[in-house]
């Protein structure tokens, strides 16, 4: 049985701001200008991105979600008896629930995530409706390496459930190795559920990331609202704009924030410049086909067993073994 190192919330909450802060720094004194996109994730942003699956633009979640609710029976049985099943970004964990309803004797859940308030919320509502399921929420980068709770009934196996397409916000090479990682992690019975975006026509592409309620533009916009808060910035956040589009040749949304005039950015006493016009890159979301995909998982040792999506084939659910 492992404890957790006595590290206080606090002196962790300090360690995430010192990150978040080089991060930041880094990333705009590159050029192009960037913003790693795992920041959107604090809890305000964790909402808006809950409101943005909500709309009718974004068909990513319900289609998504239609598919689990459809398949989840199926899925259960892929993954097989006395699961470990570990949820990578679980977010709120509403997609998870049908496949939980499905789990065949699962020895726990375990949600990971960046965001810790909202983990201990949904990780609580989650044991709370799932009495026999032993829940062990980590909070974590799941990029860097984490450990993985020990529970006193040994799983017979480890699987990754890993929905949103959250795979496609990586770049390819990063996200092969975060598969790479995640076989490592799973070893030898290893399992993986993962969701991924398929490619289709621009114009619905285009419009699930700009959505006419204009909840993307201020998910991305609540970055620059974070750095003025956390990290004391001193920026013009209403001079930016939310800049998003399908680029089809690398199969991507990418998500910019503009600049409508010049401005400099003030940080941890460091000054970086934006001229009107300029573009600093907070997303990418790539879309995949599915033998694409599955052509880059078989590279770092996945073989693709099963797969669903739905009638449109604008989201498959993949299963994934070692
Ligand atoms: C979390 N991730 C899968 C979302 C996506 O579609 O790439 C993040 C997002 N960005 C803008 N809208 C949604």
């Amino acid at each position: 049985h492992t404890s957790s190192p006595s590290i206080s919330e606090q002196a962790m909450a300090q360690l995430a701001d010192e990150r978040f802060l080089s991060d930041s720094l880094a990333g705009l004194k590159q050029s192009p200008k960037q913003l790693p996109c795992k920041y959107f994730y604090d809890q305000r942003g964790s909402q808006l991105f809950d409101q943005i699956c909500e709309t009718e633009d974004y068909y990513l979640t319900r289609t998504e979600t239609a598919i689990m609710q459809r398949y989840a029976g199926e899925m259960g049985k892929c993954l097989g008896e006395g699961v470990m099943l570990v949820e990578f970004g679980s977010g709120s964990s509403i997609k998870t629930r049908y496949l939980l309803d499905h789990l065949i004797d699962p020895v726990a859940y375990v949600p990971v995530d960046i965001s810790r308030e909202h983990l201990r919320a949904s990780a609580g509502q989650i044991s709370g409706d799932y009495p026999n399921i032993k829940v062990h929420p980590v909070c974590a980068d799941f990029t860097k390496p984490f450990s993985l709770p020990n529970p006193k009934r040994r799983p017979s196996h480890d699987a990754v459930y890993f929905p949103g397409s959250t795979i496609g916000n990586f770049q390819p090479s990063q996200a092969k190795q975060l598969l790479a990682s995640i076989a490592h992690m799973c070893g030898e019975q290893g399992g993986l559920l993962i969701g991924i975006d398929l490619r289709k026509d621009r114009e619905i592409l285009e419009r699930a990331y700009n959505d006419d309620q204009g909840i993307t533009a201020e998910f991305n916009l609540n970055l620059l609202h974070r750095m003025r808060k956390e990290l004391g910035a001193t920026l013009d956040v209403n001079a930016f704009e939310h800049h998003a589009f399908y680029n089809a040749e690398k199969g991507r949304i990418e998500i910019y924030l503009r600049s409508q005039i010049d401005q400099t950015i003030r940080l941890d006493g460091q000054t970086v410049h934006v001229e009107a016009g300029e573009l600093i890159h907070t997303e990418y979301s790539h879309k995949y086909t599915i033998d694409g995909f599955a052509q880059m998982a078989a590279d770092v040792g996945w073989t693709l067993r099963r797969w669903w999506t739905d009638e449109n084939d604008y989201f498959a659910v993949l299963h994934l073994v070692v």
